[in-house]
């Protein structure tokens, strides 16, 4: 299979990120794509390549202009504040919720960066919107592959998408990959799309953009948000709404949760999107599901990874692959060329 390798990923690089009442390290470094990619090319998946330019209006199909225009502008902006701000990223502190009006948009940059945002553990660098834009054009170029006619395609890239909604970003998310890849399927010709989301993290971003609609279902299976990360989104009532009702799955699974549980679950969602008669699927794939991840609570080990790309392959669609979360970075690459080599030794 195809690797859409994101050659620019690294001028993204957020320094800190506010945890628990102080400034840590960020979790979400350039070393984790550089381990999978260092995999991908021992292991011989295939070939890798760099993304053609889409243009940022292609962006705008699932953006909106206004997002986009803020983060195309946000490192300048935000250096325009104080210049001082050239040597930190930037984080918000405040947000429009609680009684406040989301429908003004003030002039003033903190102001801004906290409508647009619904976190502050992700950093926004100097380099964030061009690497973001590049791994979206990663994502496109994995759907046309796949409309084109391969089996399966790989957009390896940084920093993930799939919490970042249509005009806002968090949980290291700025562009929703994922979603630009299940829009370009559907606007290539296939009707029925479904994204599977295996992060360990709910793709609350990817259920917000197709939340309303009946030609993408959303699947996913994550850490039950009463205790963990986006935790106001995620839960197994939520069904979609207006025509998308019927068309949102979540799956919600208790941290220490091992394989033998999660595989049941990956069952279930699989046996919905065949009864959705999906003509292609788009794979959320992080890799915070193992064992070793820092900061998530499932017990995957990385021989079970090469079982699910197994079962993926079962599916049977044509299938882009999405590269999300995952920071146990010494294992990430063994685990997710194991989801891609076990899809391919299925698939045949
Ligand atoms: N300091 C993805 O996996 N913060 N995003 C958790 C750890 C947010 C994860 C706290 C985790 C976001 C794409
Ligand atoms: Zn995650």
């Amino acid at each position: 299979m195809k690797t859409f390798y994101n050659h620019l990923h690294a001028l993204h690089h957020g320094r800190l990120e506010m945890f628990r009442g102080q400034l840590v390290p960020c979790f979400e470094v350039p070393g984790r794509v550089d381990d999978v990619l260092a995999c991908v090319r021992a292991r011989r998946l295939g070939p890798v390549q760099q993304a053609s330019d889409h243009g940022s209006a292609m962006l705008a199909k699932i953006h909106s202009a206004s997002y986009l225009g803020f983060l195309e502008h946000a490192w300048a902006d935000w250096v325009a504040l104080d210049p001082a701000n050239a040597t930190r990223d930037a984080l918000p502190s405040v947000w429009p919720n609680h009684g406040l009006r989301t429908d003004v948009l003030p002039a003033n940059f903190a102001a801004r960066l906290g409508r647009f945002s619904f976190d502050s553990g992700s950093p926004l660098t100097s380099g964030t919107w061009v690497a973001a834009r590049q791994g979206a054009f990663c994502a496109l170029d994995a759907a046309h592959a796949v409309a084109d006619g391969a089996r399966a395609a790989f957009a390896l890239s940084r920093p993930p998408g799939h919490h970042a909604g249509a005009d806002f970003y968090g949980g290291y998310c700025f562009l929703n990959n994922a979603a630009l890849a299940a829009q370009a399927l559907r606007d290539r010709g296939m009707a029925r799309v479904a994204v599977l989301d295996i992060d360990y993290h709910h793709g609350n971003g990817t259920q917000a953009i197709f939340y309303d609609r009946a030609d993408v279902f959303f699947a996913s299976i994550h850490g039950d948000p009463h205790t963990e990360y986006p935790f106001f989104l995620g839960y197994m009532d939520e069904l979609g709404t207006g025509a998308g009702e019927g068309f949102n799955l979540n799956l919600p699974l208790s941290r220490g949760t091992g394989f033998g549980q999660w595989r049941a679950a990956l069952e279930l969602a699989l046996q919905r999107i065949a009864g959705f008669r999906a003509d292609a699927l788009v794979v959320s794939l992080g890799l915070d599901t193992f064992e070793g991840d820092p900061i998530s609570g499932f017990r995957l080990r990385s021989e079970d990874y090469l079982a699910v790309g197994g079962d993926l392959a079962d599916a049977g669609l044509p299938t882009a692959f999405i590269f999300e979360g995952g920071y146990a970075v010494v294992d990430l690459g063994v685990n997710a060329v194991n989801v891609l080599e076990g899809f391919e030794q299925r698939a045949g």
